[in-house]
């Protein structure tokens, strides 16, 4: 059975735009209709036809049927691999609708396929396919019978179609995080972390992953409306919107835009021309009111109906859009070149990570996953998200959230740490692929930049491939030659072509962290820490103009990885805990890192912990160090927000959405007003940062106390720091502050009404903690609760267990002084059996 909308005229175009289209008797009742193919599809396993979901891939319906164990479990990714070298039969039986015959035109269209498909109707062939981020469609009008039509997708395995190009190649193509025998995923337009990653386990889906539909059009099609925003001013934006329309005749046609209340912003009379073109039409909004990124103002959308009426009846399209100007600023100066953003005229630091897809199997992500993910990222003060090249192109769910959010996205195109090839035939299937993601895309206020690749400049210049791989001189000139084919000639040009007013950054970084380069120009990736196993300390003094990757690794929550390892496994070393690291020597770096700064986890379940605070303090550190520098330093965007799987990795937020201590902290970090220390030699300064809109003028205390709270010595001054501003506040001199104290048995503390920060002196191994004896207290009342943490002791990284729901961004994993009561408002209502909870602190772990 189709899910069958109806097609009368209007109500069909309403269901699926939210339009509200004009209802005059001068049209015919039919004129463009649509009907998804979601249900009645089947999947062939040994002989027998089983019934498939569609959207979907063959790993979620063999899980389904029960025919597969969880993949993400035990050590199932090694069982399952079959899967990805098997070709794999879709099939859909469906009637045709009476209504069709009457219709110039009948195509199915494929949202999207992954990745290699045969497609035949009736046994004829409409196609084939071999690249997940395009869409299809065929025409099918002259292949249709009145009953039982018979759509069939074989999808054939990526790795062996891949081989075979691989084996054509005269050259070897580097794609090191592809854990296959040979490295093919570069010769397929397929998600690359499916291949394996250094946190994604591989798993080769093959699939229809993304909705199917029948269009069903007489005479006109309008395609696609671009908003172009061509004047901004406070009293007027002037708006062309270019509508694509594909016109089987010649004919007399209006185009009107109506706004959010239905009036009419402009009509305009056009003659179509035969064939496919675009037809535009100016229009103007009067007092407009702008989208400003989270932390700076609204965001504004409006909903512009886009009418197209032609004598055989009108077709209606919606679309949000904000108003905003984003530009990227490189200017240079006497220490290299600025990269900043600059929105509606002002500059922004960017604060935020970078996201990858949140399930390895994409089509069960579920947009309230998204939004929830993006919601997370909102609160906890972020203002851009950089999608990663090594995953998807992400669902409309993710950038309508970001457009609601305020969340700006730095969008790579899908491509990561690999050499691709260059031949005509692959750059016009990535051209077809950039052009439908730009149309697709590029209406959404949140989209602030396209970037070419992930790190392949950097891999060209700095990872030594030429000799690790015995390129000769004549392959190396030709495998730069087709990076350049690709970063610097298709993509732009689709570009210049498709969406010339937003920024393209060929490859982030411009710079690889071994080069100076990369602290003084462009955006940076500094994994020095962690892979340069160089000290959390490094990140204060590697401060780049703008870092677009950073990051450590930690454990996910132990329920997380829990529901995924069997108990008897429970352990560092077992085989099933080893398979969910993907990183050959991680845990080996989280226990040198660990060594010096933290205590040595005495058993299995103070990883869980342990690990996340050492993430934390590094990441934060680096955040701080970054929003200190500004406006040297105008971004900060840290390896990883979130996880595609249960996996220990560099994320804030692990796959089952548990926030990590990390998230906390950068909510923290990322604050519109802050208080950071640094410390210079053998001075402390105290700095206050603010946000664009956010001033400080206050009275900052600083005050040394001892760990069981009692003060040592104090000093205030009254301070300001302008809005955008980053600026030292106060220092000290650490010798004469100490005196006689000992390092290990005191803190600093700054503090500006609710602001504080706090310096100190030792590593937290070295703290002489006592026990805190923390208590709390819940105050309920009818709307919301309040709960309150006191301690006898200073108590470093409070963890409250089991109750992530309840608390807001930022309040977790917080350090608490005796006197100064911390007080949460919960932010959903407490359940009534909450009863008692687990709160945990850094002397729990010491030995
Ligand atoms: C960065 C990313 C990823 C990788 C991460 C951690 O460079 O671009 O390629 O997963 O490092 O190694």
């Amino acid at each position: 059975m189709i899910k069958h909308f109806s097609c009368f005229y209007g109500i069909v175009i309403y269901l699926l735009t939210g339009c509200n289209p004009d209802i005059s008797d001068a049209y015919p009742k039919e004129s463009w209709s649509t009907y998804v193919l979601g249900s009645g599809w089947q999947f062939r396993y040994n002989g027998r036809w089983l019934k498939a979901e569609i959207p979907g891939v063959v790993h979620l319906d063999l899980l389904r049927h029960g025919l597969i164990p969880d993949p993400f479990a035990g050590n199932n990714e090694a069982i399952l691999q079959w899967i990805g070298d098997s070709t794999w039969i879709y099939r859909l039986n469906f009637d045709t609708d009476t209504v069709w015959q009457y219709h110039d035109r009948v195509e199915v269209v494929f949202e999207g396929i992954d990745t290699y498909a045969l497609i035949t109707l009736n046994g004829t062939q409409l196609g084939k396919t071999g690249n997940m981020f395009r869409s299809y469609r065929f025409d099918i009008k002259p292949l249709l019978r009145p009953h039982n039509n018979l759509l069939e997708v074989a999808l054939l395995p990526a790795y062996t179609e891949g081989l075979k190009r691989l084996q054509k190649s005269r050259y070897t193509l580097v794609a090191d995080n592809d854990r296959g025998q040979f490295k093919t995923s570069v010769f397929t337009r397929k998600a690359p972390f499916h291949y394996g990653w250094d946190w994604a386990p591989r798993f080769i889906t093959a699939g229809i992953w993304k909705p199917v539909r029948i269009e069903a059009w007489s005479e006109t099609r309008m395609s696609q409306i671009q908003f172009i925003t061509t004047r901004l001013t406070a009293s007027r934006a002037q708006i062309t919107a270019r509508a694509t329309i594909e016109s089987l005749r010649e004919s007399k046609a209006t185009i009107t835009i109506r706004d959010d209340s239905r009036s009419v912003l402009r009509a305009k009379k056009i003659i179509l021309k035969p064939g496919k073109h675009t037809y535009d039409v100016d229009f103007a909004i009067t007092q407009p009111k702008l989208w400003w990124p989270n932390g700076m103002g609204e965001q504004h959308l409006y909903t512009l109906e886009t009418t197209l009426a032609v004598s055989g009846g009108s077709q209606c399209h919606s679309d949000n859009i904000g108003l905003r100007t984003v530009e990227l600023v490189q200017e240079p100066d006497a220490l290299g070149s600025s990269f900043m953003f600059r929105v509606n005229g002002m500059p922004v630091f960017m604060k935020g990570a970078n996201i990858i897809p949140s399930d390895v199997f994409l089509p069960r992500v579920e947009p309230e996953k998204v939004e929830k993910l993006v919601g997370m990222a909102r609160d906890a003060n972020m203002n851009m998200l950089r999608v990663w090249g090594g995953g998807i192109y992400p669902d409309k769910a993710f950038y309508e959230a970001c457009d609601r959010m305020g969340i700006l996205v730095w969008q790579d195109f899908i491509f990561a740490c690999s050499f691709y090839p260059w031949d005509d035939d692959f750059l016009a299937d990535v051209s077809e692929e950039a052009t439908g993601q730009v149309r697709r895309l590029r209406n959404h206020p949140s989209l602030a930049l396209w970037c070419g690749n992930n790190e392949i400049s950097e891999a060209w210049h700095h990872w030594g491939y030429q000799k690790a791989y015995g390129w000769s001189a004549e392959d190396s000139a030709a495998i730069w030659q087709g990076y350049l084919r690709l970063f610097e000639h298709t993509l732009p040009g689709v570009l210049m072509q498709e969406d010339p007013g937003r920024p393209y950054w060929p490859s982030s970084p411009k710079h690889g962290w071994g080069s100076p380069l990369s602290l003084t120009r462009g955006d940076s990736h500094y994994w020095g820490v962690w892979w340069g196993e160089e000290p959390f300390e490094m990140y204060e003094k590697k401060i780049p103009r703008f870092a677009s990757e950073y990051g450590f690794q930690s454990f996910p929550a132990a329920t997380t990885l829990g529901t995924y390892v069997t108990p008897s496994e429970w352990k560092l070393t077992s085989s099933q805990v080893q398979n969910h690291q993907k990183h050959p020597r991680g845990f080996e770096l989280i226990d040198l890192y660990l060594e010096r700064q933290l205590p040595m986890p005495r058993r299995f379940d103070d990883y869980f912990y342990l690990s996340q605070v050492l993430q934390a303090e590094g990441i934060g550190r680096a955040i701080e160090a970054h929003r200190r520098h500004m406006p040297y330093c105008m971004g900060s965007l840290y390896w990883q927000l979130n996880d595609c799987w249960p996996v220990v990795s560099w994320s804030s937020i692990d796959y089952l959405l548990q926030p990590k201590a990390l998230y906390h902290r950068a909510a923290r970090s990322f604050a519109p007003r802050l208080l950071s220390f640094s410390k210079d030699g053998d001075t402390l300064r105290c700095h206050g940062i603010t946000d664009q809109g956010y001033t400080v003028n206050d009275t900052l205390t600083l005050t040394l106390f001892d760990l069981r709270g009692y003060m040592l010595w104090s000093r205030s001054a009254r301070v300001s720091v302008k809005s955008g501003e980053s600026k030292e506040l106060a220092w000290v001199h650490i010798g004469q502050l100490l005196g006689q104290s000992k390092p290990e048995q005191v803190v600093l503390e700054a503090r500006i009404g609710d602001l504080t920060a706090r310096y100190w002196f030792v590593p937290d191994k070295a703290l002489q903690l006592s026990d805190p004896a923390i208590r709390y207290e819940m105050d309920r009342n009818e709307n919301v609760t309040w709960l309150t943490l006191r301690c006898e002791a200073v108590a470093r990284h409070v963890w409250i267990e089991g109750i992530d729901e309840l608390l807001p961004a930022g309040s977790n994993f917080f350090d608490l002084v005796p006197g100064k009561p911390l007080h949460i408002l919960m932010k959903n209502p407490v359940p009534a059996d909450l009863q008692s909870l687990k709160i945990r602190s850094l002397h729990d772990y010491l030995r």
